[in-house]
């Protein structure tokens, strides 16, 4: 058990519905805290350094122009295992197969998009966290 820091996106789908609210929710009724929260509309440089691990795969240019299509709430979680935390309170990557209580399984819609849209991203791991927070948040 470690005090870790975490990296979560409320994605253009998400916040365009109104859900960022809803996902800080669960974040602060789990027992993490905020460290940092801003507002971005994500450029593409921005996502190609996000998302370098997917360059080349069959989803990555319409994930990069879904990412880049409106305003995401950027937030910098910490707590207990927060990465494995937040992954889990966000449930399965594709939103049909999310379970129910899950922020996905209880809210994302994923049906007839070129990408999955899926509400949240969340780090996959401490070294993840660490980049991504650089990305999001230089001056952290
Ligand atoms: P994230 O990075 O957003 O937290 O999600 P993840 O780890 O669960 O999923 P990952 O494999 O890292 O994929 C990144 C994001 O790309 C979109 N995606 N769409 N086949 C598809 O349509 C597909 N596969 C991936 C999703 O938005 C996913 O969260
Ligand atoms: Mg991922």
């Amino acid at each position: 058990m470690s005090t870790e820091r975490s990296l979560v996106l409320v994605k253009p789908d998400g916040f365009q519905r109104g859900l960022t609210g809803e996902v800080l929710r669960r974040i602060e009724a789990k027992g993490y805290t905020l460290a940092a929260l801003a507002v971005v509309t994500p450029t593409r440089e921005q996502l190609a350094a996000h998302y370098a691990e997917h360059e080349g795969k069959p989803f990555y240019e319409p994930l990069v122009d879904f990412m880049s299509s409106g305003p995401v709430a950027a937030v910098v979680i910490e707590g207990q295992d927060c990465i494995r935390g937040f992954r889990s309170l966000a449930g399965a990557t594709n939103p049909t197969e999310a379970a129910p209580g899950s922020i996905r399984g209880d809210l994302g819609r994923d049906w007839g998009q070129a990408v999955q849209q899926n509400i949240v991203h969340g780090s996959d791991s401490p070294e993840s966290a660490v980049r991504e927070i650089g990305i999001w948040f230089p001056d952290l």
